[in-house]
């Protein structure tokens, strides 16, 4: 087998691209595909400021150094999630993965600064302990980084994750969700834009970008994702995409391209007021952060 591009021997093969690539070769496609995700898609303009929301795992540290190796001089920031050893270990990872290259990183432990942690909130609130920890991390992440004056969050989410969320909300029609799933999410109303730099990279690609860029990360799987349907979704796709290279990508792209726009239009964005207890931008009076930390604090 080999490289595409220099002919050396490969190292990795990538069915979808119909292509090898050698180790320095594969670095500069993973490059240039976050550089495509970041043009098509308008992620981040000049002179802006990046915070990259960081879990120790290989999505969000491969996207830390993606952004950064294409010149975009991103932070990072932690949350300590207190799930037992799991967050512990996430956050040393990320620690130190930050040290090594002396870039900012923010660690923001939620027990310190909410009084609750996610398995708490879930116990509080008996739901999938998912739930409560997406909320967190979303209005937390959110919080910082209007705190810290940042224009722009991005996030490591992978080909992979975006495929399995979208299956999920075509399969039950979330019609909501499906007019907000897109690679950037305008900022507003005290909300920062949200990007996805890795919409282009699968899973298996951010593994190899990690292994041969000599990033370590956590790689065990968090202790309360058991039950999480995305896992299920991931795994027919992968049945899907082994038969048939590409039908992720087709998916995804196909969805933004041919279809999103329908259902954005069809669910124009609500209006934002500020959540009493916090200030954080909410349709309601209170919003879900605030009333999930009453339950779960209290
Ligand atoms: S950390 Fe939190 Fe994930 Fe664990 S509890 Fe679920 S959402 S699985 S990315
Ligand atoms: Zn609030």
């Amino acid at each position: 087998m080999k490289c595409r591009r220099c002919r050396a021997a490969a190292v990795i093969d990538l069915p979808r691209h119909n292509a090898a690539f050698c180790t320095e070769c594969f670095r500069r496609h993973c490059r240039e595909q976050v550089r495509r995700a970041l043009d098509e898609h308008r992620m981040v303009r000049e002179g802006e400021r990046v915070l990259v929301a960081v879990s120790g795992g290989k999505d969000s540290l491969a996207c830390w150094d993606l952004l950064r190796a294409l010149g975009i001089p991103a932070d990072g920031m932690v949350i300590g999630l207190g799930i037992g050893d799991y967050s512990r270990d996430s956050t040393r990872y990320a620690r130190d993965f930050a040290e090594a290259r002396g870039w900012p990183l923010q660690v923001v432990d939620v027990r310190e600064r909410f009084g609750f942690d996610v398995p708490t909130a879930a116990a509080a609130t008996r739901r999938a302990p998912c739930g409560a920890c997406g909320l967190t991390k979303r209005h937390l992440f959110n919080q910082v980084a209007i705190e810290g004056g940042y224009d722009v969050l991005a996030t490591g989410h992978n080909l992979d994750d975006e495929a399995a969320v979208l299956l999920g909300n075509v399969l039950h029609w979330e019609e909501e969700y499906l007019a907000r799933q897109r690679p950037t999410l305008p900022g507003r109303d005290g909300f920062v834009r949200k990007v996805k730099p890795l919409v282009r990279l699968s899973e298996r690609e951010t593994a190899a970008y990690c292994v041969v860029s000599g990033i370590d990360y956590q790689v065990e799987e968090c202790p309360m994702a058991a039950g999480n349907r995305h896992l299920a979704y991931k795994e027919a796709l992968n049945a899907v995409e082994a038969r048939s290279p590409g039908t992720k990508a087709a998916f995804v792209a196909g969805f933004w391209s041919r279809a999103h726009r329908r259902f954005a239009e069809a669910r124009p964005e609500p209006t934002l007021g500020a959540c009493t207890g916090c200030g954080a931008p909410t349709p309601g009076t209170v919003c879900a952060f605030c009333r999930l930390q009453a339950r779960a604090a209290g």
